[in-house]
């Protein structure tokens, strides 16, 4: 039986159109989601949208919209970016959809039942961008810490969870579970804010209509972050905990930016070790892109357009150059300059000129036939082992989210391959036909070595690895199987390549 794997992004609120920024953690699941499935997992990928909440609310007012009528265009928005960048997700859930609703309302009710849940008073600072209480002692200068934004002070009635109750287990299970909060700075940091100490956390609000009702007391609706957070049970089904709930929960990874490390690594555990269900087994936090060196902001006018990048640069340009650019975890830069110097020297240059005189060379020499493999020098043992050995650290480097990386090691191989052709030099072997077989090994290895580059590579790019594998005369999608050495015969038809990735001829901006 095939292995499950659950992958997650955040669901996305609806007051903002869809950017750079979301478009990042949306490609991370979908490589991650793609690469699993190369692998022959049996994977859900879950994207969706945050529809609930003040936050919402005043948008839609803002606009002269309802909530639904705004969520129903800015999903739509969301849906078709992922279209356009290939995202390969299995569900799309959104806040406002029935399922999702019966589920948060379900795990709210047994929450009360059990008196994890209580109704109290509230009175603290309140950040309404960020939909966060703040104690006075919090505030920064008298600003909301993470957004630096006025906060209002608001006294309601409010139901409570006890996360209090739940402080030691969570420090218990972080401390048993090394690889649940990653990277390990963000783990430290939510370790430290934790010893703090875990106050019980106002889960519900009456100030403002749009969410879903608490059951049974319809003044209230339920607190933005703990209906958003169980989109990530609702979405298998849950409380029903048969099908997808079985098969796919505990979640393998839930993908976040690290603004919003502490619903997810404190917040959300608690909620699921009160409701009895087994806890994530990993929360990866990436890091922050800036546009030039600058926040990207609304107000800035830098918000970079995803739809924009791809028209002029291609999608699988786009996808490369996001998780190339900046190590998984760390923040990054992003610039037109960077990307067009990406394209040239890593896409034109490295990748697509190797394909195109390796297929050129098959075409020129062998009729388009792939020649079969003789005996092997050294050479070509070496280069060998390194394409062998790229699959093997590619593997690895995935399971640790370390795109960048895996790309680097798919990149030595290419480079190794464009060296090959120098070292070998087919050109001479070709003036003499006593070479001929010398000529077609080294023809053989530098298809093959290419096949299980761009093997790899459809996890990344996938409508520039069926390209590749279809010049290589070999199928898209690949499989776990096909990732070694020796799957192409001799006599394989192969495809004179066009130009993968043209050169960019522009000056960065
Ligand atoms: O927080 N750099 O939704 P959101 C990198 N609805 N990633 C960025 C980014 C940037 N500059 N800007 C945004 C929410 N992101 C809640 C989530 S989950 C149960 C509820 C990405 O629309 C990053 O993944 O504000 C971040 O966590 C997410 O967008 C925030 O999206």
């Amino acid at each position: 039986m095939s292995r499950s794997f659950y992958v997650t992004t955040p669901i996305y609120y609806v007051n903002d159109v869809p950017h750079i920024g979301h478009a990042y953690t949306t490609l991370a699941g979908d490589v991650l989601a793609r690469y699993r499935r190369i692998q022959g997992d049996n994977v859900f990928f879950l994207t969706g949208t945050d529809e609930h909440g003040q936050k919402v609310e005043k948008a839609a007012n803002s606009a002269g919209e309802t909530p639904l009528e705004l969520a129903d265009r800015v999903m739509k928005r969301f849906q078709a970016l992922w279209e356009k960048l290939n995202v390969s997700h299995t569900d799309f859930i959104r806040t406002t959809q029935e399922r999702h609703k019966q589920g948060v309302a379900d795990i709210f009710s047994q929450l009360i039942k059990q008196d994890d849940i209580y109704l109290g008073e509230y009175e603290d600072w309140y950040c309404t961008p960020c939909e966060t209480f703040w104690t006075e002692t919090q505030l920064n200068e008298g600003k909301c810490p993470d957004c630096n934004r006025l906060v209002d002070k608001l006294k309601e009635e409010s139901y409570f969870f006890r996360m209090s109750a739940y402080q030691e287990r969570l420090l218990a299970h972080i401390d048993a579970n090394p690889d649940f909060i990653q990277p390990k700075s963000k783990r430290n940091e939510i370790v430290a804010f934790v010893k703090e100490g875990l106050r019980d956390l106002s889960v519900s609000r009456t100030t403002f209509n749009w969410g879903i009702p608490v059951p049974g007391n319809e003044k209230h609706v339920i607190y933005v972050w703990f209906d958003a957070l169980t989109n990530y049970i609702t979405a298998l089904g849950y409380p029903d905990r048969t099908g997808n709930f079985k098969t796919f929960w505990p979640v393998d990874v839930h993908l976040i930016g690290k603004d919003i490390l502490r619903f997810h690594a404190v917040y959300w555990p608690t909620f699921l070790m009160a409701a009895g269900l087994p806890l994530p087994k990993k929360v990866f936090a990436h890091g922050w892109w800036t546009v030039e060196g600058q926040k990207m902001s609304k107000s800035l006018q830098n918000v970079v357009e995803p739809n924009m990048l791809i028209d002029r640069y291609g999608v699988d340009a786009v996808r490369y150059f996001l998780l190339r650019e900046v190590p998984f975890g760390l923040d990054g830069d992003f610039s037109h300059s960077a990307l067009v110097n990406r394209i040239n020297s890593d896409l034109a240059n490295d990748l697509g000129n190797l394909l195109n005189r390796s297929t050129a060379m098959i075409c020129k020499y062998f009729d388009c036939q792939l020649p079969s493999c003789g005996p092997m020098s050294d050479l070509d043992t070496a280069y060998r082992e390194k394409s062998v050995a790229m699959v093997q650290s590619v593997d690895s480097l995935m399971s640790e989210l370390a795109f960048s990386k895996a790309l680097q090691s798919i990149w030595e191989v290419i480079s190794a391959g464009n060296k090959y052709i120098d070292e070998t030099a087919p050109w001479t072997l070709a003036k003499d036909p006593a070479q001929k077989e010398r000529l077609g090994t080294v023809m053989y290895c530098l298809a093959e070595s290419q096949r299980l580059v761009y093997s790899l590579l459809a996890a990344f790019m996938p409508s520039t690895a069926e390209k590749g594998l279809c010049y290589l005369g070999t199928e898209f999608p690949p499989t776990a199987d096909s990732l070694s050495w020796g799957k192409l015969t001799g006599g394989t038809k192969i495809i004179k390549a066009e130009a993968l990735f043209p050169r960019i001829e522009e000056k960065g901006e």
